[in-house]
């Protein structure tokens, strides 16, 4: 057995089907135009789709004030061309999740129409009301500068209801057992429709008591078990990938210290400090980020990702270490956003700087957990300054120099494609860099590629080896009688490193690099490396017949000494 629970090592790839591609010539991208794309994507080697929402809304926020959760928005197709999609998927290896946005409905959802014009409505109690306007109103908004109050008042129920997002986002009453029913039951729907698990929304926001005499939140753990039983029951395989963007020392809350609650969350403590190492080309944040994330269940696994479909959220960094990364990514007030985040996309963030963009993508890959890539970010695509909020880095996938990046036929996109400057479509496609074999896609699939055969880094446990420099950033991870090393150079300015990999034995004396013919022989038990400006290198220790050595199982005996045994992970806290 190697690899059983398949989000442990997985490349996750998230995409909207509205920007990704068109095939009706409506402006917006659809299932089948999708569907016609499932072949890059096999190419490119990712194994999983993260989807945004694609159910019937009024599009406020990007999807994620959804109308009816059981139907795919007709401006996507149907859904039958949803399960056609997810059918096509299959049939290539690569498995599909969907964001599970439970935490709020539209407020055009007939349930809060019902719930908004009849105080006996069954959905009165499905959202959260106060008859006076609740004291701190103001406090807890999710979007400052856009978003001024988390309760407004609704004439026609003529009460405040609380919405913990944008007015037109009301919360549902989460602890009420008919919404808690009603969450697995879309679930459940999904399920069958072929998918293999969630991205769930505002994961804190959902199981926080809610109400106007609730003065500070308090997170009901119990409900993430129920999810995860329901899934668990209905199918085997099914996981939960959390957005909870939370303080180290809940995180075995919401995993469950017996691993009974989430499978995945995204690990926003290693997101933002890796920005800010970068930032500073000092390494020592992130080693603290990813020292202080390192208890987990063995079931469960991080998210990790540089970029998203929102802003790069630096909340949880000090106000100077965020001035910092403002600083070196995104100093200008219209590259921020929310007073806490930057909006730009990776590559114009690094300058579009192909050397910082590929230590950024190799770091990535090689922290502890699994990958989740944005679409786009393989091209080095750009954002849209002009545009609003978040959708600055929500345009169209670039396909080719046909017009529109042949992402439509029609002379409308919904949101336009980036088509001036550097990283307009004419300089940053997909159909270029294919032919191009040194272009960043091309580097992308090949990473993406080794990092399939490097499974020590999802199941292994890691150790920070010290090399003496803070802008040098050196890891390894065992796993079943292997071991490999990642060796990063955080600074712009070559950097000659030397360590020691921390393992005894022969094997110990060699470094076998997996990207180039450059190995490394230790002399005195040490390895000295070369890196140029943010140079990397992915070694193995020990020779190319780790295959050979490699244990089916953990051997505790035989695991190398002189390292730590992989934790008692679930006694920790
Ligand atoms: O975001 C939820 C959310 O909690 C983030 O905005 C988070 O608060 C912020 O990054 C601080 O960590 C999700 C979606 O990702 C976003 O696009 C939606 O607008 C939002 O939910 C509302 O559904």
């Amino acid at each position: 057995m190697i690899n059983d629970l398949w989000y442990k090592n997985a490349v996750i790839y998230c995409l909207s089907v509205g920007t990704y591609m068109d095939s009706n010539g409506d402006g917006v991208g659809d299932f089948e135009g999708l569907m016609r794309r499932l072949d890059y994507l096999q190419g490119l080697g990712v194994t999983a789709i993260w989807l945004m929402p694609f159910q019937c809304s009024p599009h406020r926020d990007d999807g994620y004030d959804i109308s009816n959760y059981y139907e795919v928005d007709p401006r996507y197709g149907t859904l039958g061309d949803f399960v056609e999609f997810t059918h096509a998927a299959d049939q290539r290896g690569i498995r599909v999740i969907i964001d599970l946005v439970v935490n709020h409905t539209s407020d055009q959802h007939p349930w809060f129409q019902q719930a908004r014009s009849d105080p006996h409505s069954k959905y009165r109690d499905w959202y959260v009301w106060a008859k006076k306007r609740p004291p701190r109103s103001s406090q807890g908004v999710v979007f400052p500068g856009v978003q001024k109050t988390t309760w407004s008042y609704d004439s026609q129920a003529r009460e405040w209801y609380f919405h913990r997002f944008y007015k037109f986002q009301p919360d549902l009453n989460t602890a009420n057992p008919h919404v808690q029913a009603e969450i697995l039951k879309i679930m459940g729907f999904w399920l069958q429709a072929g998918v293999s698990g969630f991205r769930m929304d505002a994961v804190p926001f959902v199981i926080a008591t809610k109400g106007a005499a609730v003065r500070r939140p308090a997170e009901q753990y119990d409900m993430l078990r129920r999810i995860r039983e329901f899934l668990q029951w209905r199918k085997g395989d099914s996981i939960i990938l959390a957005e909870a963007n939370v303080l180290p020392k809940t995180d075995m809350e919401y995993f469950g210290r017996d691993g009974d609650r989430m499978h995945m969350m995204f690990n926003f403590q290693v997101n933002q400090n890796l920005f800010y190492a970068l930032a500073g080309s000092d390494a020592r944040p992130l080693i603290a980020a990813l020292r202080k994330t390192r208890s987990r269940p063995d079931t469960a696994q991080w998210g990790q990702f540089l970029r998203n479909h929102d802003e790069l959220d630096l909340g949880r960094l000090s106000e100077q270490q965020r001035a910092k990364v403002f600083e070196e990514f995104g100093p200008e007030p219209a590259m921020q956003l929310y007073r806490r985040g930057i909006r730009r996309r990776l590559a114009p963030m690094l300058a579009g700087d192909r050397r910082r963009i590929e230590l950024a993508y190799s770091l990535m890959f090689t922290l502890p957990g699994t990958p989740v890539i944005r679409y786009g970010d393989e091209l080095g695509m750009g954002d849209d300054l002009e545009l609003p909020e978040r959708n600055c880095a929500r345009t169209p996938m670039q396909w080719s120099t046909e017009p529109h990046a042949g992402f439509t036929k029609s002379p409308k996109p919904v949101t336009p494609v980036i088509s001036s400057g550097p990283y307009g479509y004419e300089h940053v496609n997909a159909a270029q860099q294919r032919r191009e074999p040194s272009s960043l896609l091309n580097w992308t699939e090949r990473l993406i590629r080794m990092r399939k055969e490097v499974p020590e880094i999802g199941w292994g446990d890691f150790q920070v080896l010290a090399t003496g420099d803070d802008s040098v950033f050196a890891i390894r991870y065992d796993w079943r009688n292997n071991s490999v090393v990642f060796v990063h150079n955080l600074r712009s300015t070559p950097r000659e490193v030397s360590f020691d990999v921390g393992l005894p034995g022969e094997d110990a004396g060699l470094l076998v690099n997996l990207l180039s013919e450059d190995h490394s022989r230790a002399s005195d038990g040490r390895h000295r490396v070369l890196l140029e400006g943010y140079g990397y290198r992915w070694f193995r220790v020990g020779g190319l017949d780790y295959l050979l050595k490699r244990s089916s199982i953990q051997e505790p005996a035989k695991a190398h000494q002189g390292t730590r045994r992989p934790r008692a992970r679930r006694r920790k806290a």
